[in-house]
């Protein structure tokens, strides 16, 4: 029966190895809830859940700085409405595909779930590559792609954010068309600017709620973020503030990465350097390397992606932090992150560490955190976004802050519950995955066949 399903969502989506990983191991962890809960099978909540709402894909045409004609692809997943709109960010990067980001919105649904809000689960984007594009050639695509996008989303049907490749700049543009298309003002996205309708803490939110979460797991053993020496990949929008608050409670970050290379400064991503970082990223564009021209306390490697491991996970720390990408660490890499002495792994970005990877940390007993809960943080703040939205509120830094503690609190200790009932203690995964799925399938339940 199990392994039927798996089957099933094998044979309805050939080659799409993002998705069916994702799916593989959310059947694995909540079988034993559909065991006990025979309604979900006669109902096929599992099934059901796996099939996407509604996906929508669409022609996405725009002219260059040249004034050639250019033709992206662009795709909203709406994926699962039962406890909320859909919600979930766009992704903008070459290697979006219908696989990735059906993954990215199966996941969406159970983290959504997490946070104790009401957001059903969502994700978009398009393989437009923002790398090299002038200001204005990102403004007309993010016009194109939302002269399109805006039929299907609204403030109470589905509210996009950012992901990779879309942040403030790109929000900004397309809160903008959707306006200008739409002649009306609502909260159809978050991640929006102070004073247009965004909310404090969302930009920092996902790095932050990261390394409260890993705290929240470190106290499980009486200790703490404090005095660990740390690794974090990437250095977009999570690894900026994951750094930014493992700094703040006395951690040491040593590395920071793109997807050419990685930095190693064993002497710490101090505050200096840390606006150093997020200047040349978010206002410069530019490379990791650089930050080695800069400082000489740092060593610049380049990334060799046919190599079997990654050598940023091959080196002595504490706590590691994967804030970058999918499938980031594999086998080879767990095991050296296991033998360099490594106690805990958070995912920051989405899927990060592949199904054999975890298998490597939980059996040599690393505390391992799935980004569906580690970094929900994001998306719960997008949740309060939300709420001021409607409200017509504007919450203080400290009100956010203070409520996206308790959330990650929460998550973290339903994980916990929820693992304990089910026999797997301090499996965070498990606890994640039956928390999150038990929350939806109730909700489908009580909807009825739709
Ligand atoms: P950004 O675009 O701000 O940063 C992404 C970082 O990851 C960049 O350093 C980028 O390098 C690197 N990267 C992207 N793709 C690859 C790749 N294929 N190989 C190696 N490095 C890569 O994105 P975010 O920080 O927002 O997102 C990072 C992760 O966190 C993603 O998995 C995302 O889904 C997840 N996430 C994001 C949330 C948010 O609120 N933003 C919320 C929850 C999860 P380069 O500059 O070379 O592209
Ligand atoms: O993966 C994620 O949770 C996000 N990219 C944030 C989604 C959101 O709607 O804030």
């Amino acid at each position: 029966m199990q392994n039927d399903i798996l089957d099933l969502v094998q044979q309805r989506n050939p080659n799409e190895p993002e998705f069916i990983q994702a799916a593989k191991e959310v059947i694995d962890s909540i079988w034993p809830v559909i065991e006990k809960h025979k309604e979900f099978q006669t109902l096929k909540i599992l099934e059901r859940i796996l099939e996407p709402e509604r996906m929508i894909s669409f022609r996405v045409t725009w002219l260059d700085d040249k004034g050639e004609v250019q033709v992206n692809r662009g795709y909203r997943v709406q994926m699962n409405s039962a406890i909320g709109p859909y919600k979930g960010g766009l992704r903008f990067h070459p290697s979006v595909t219908p696989s990735v980001l059906k993954f990215l919105a199966f996941e969406q649904i159970f983290k959504n779930a997490l946070t104790g809000i009401p957001m059903g689960g969502g994700k978009g984007g398009s393989n437009f590559d923002p790398k090299g594009k002038s200001e204005n050639e990102i403004m007309k695509f993010c016009q194109a792609f939302m002269s399109e996008l805006s039929r299907h989303i609204s403030h109470r049907l589905d509210v996009p954010a950012g992901d990779i490749g879309v942040g403030g700049r790109e929000i900004g543009y397309m809160f903008g068309a959707y306006k200008k298309i739409k002649n009306e003002f609502t909260g159809v996205f978050t991640g929006k600017g102070i004073g247009w309708g965004g909310s404090l803490i969302r930009t920092e939110a996902t790095g932050y709620g990261l390394i409260y979460f890993a705290e929240n797991m470190l106290h499980t053993k009486g200790d703490s973020i404090k005095g660990k020496t740390c690794l974090v990949s990437g250095s977009g929008n999570v690894a900026q503030y994951a750094i930014e608050k493992i700094n703040k409670m006395g951690g040491k970050v040593i590395t920071a990465s793109d997807s050419n290379g990685f930095i190693i400064d064993e002497a710490g991503i101090t505050k200096d350097k840390l606006e150093f970082l997020k200047d040349l990223k978010n206002n410069k564009r530019g490379r990791i390397k650089e930050y080695s021209d800069k400082y000489k306390s740092a060593v610049y490697h380049e990334l060799d992606t046919n190599a079997d491991h990654n050598p940023l996970w091959n080196i002595k720390a504490d706590c590691a932090f994967p804030c970058a990408t999918q499938n980031e660490i594999n086998e080879n890499d767990a095991n050296n992150l296991v033998k360099n002495g490594v106690k805990l792994v958070g995912e920051g970005a989405n899927m990060p560490v592949t199904i054999e990877g975890i298998n490597v940390l939980i059996d040599n007993g690393v505390m391992y955190s799935p980004g569906k809960a580690s970094n929900a943080g994001g998306v719960a703040t997008s949740g309060l976004e939300m709420t001021q939205n409607f409200m017509g509120a504007n919450w203080t830094r400290e009100e956010v802050d203070a409520k996206l503690q308790a959330i990650m609190k929460n998550i973290h200790d339903t994980c916990l519950a929820a693992a304990n009932e089910y026999g797997k203690p301090g499996n965070y995964m498990v606890g994640a995955n039956i928390a999150g799925f038990l929350k939806v399938a109730n909700a489908m339940k009580a909807q009825g066949v739709i």
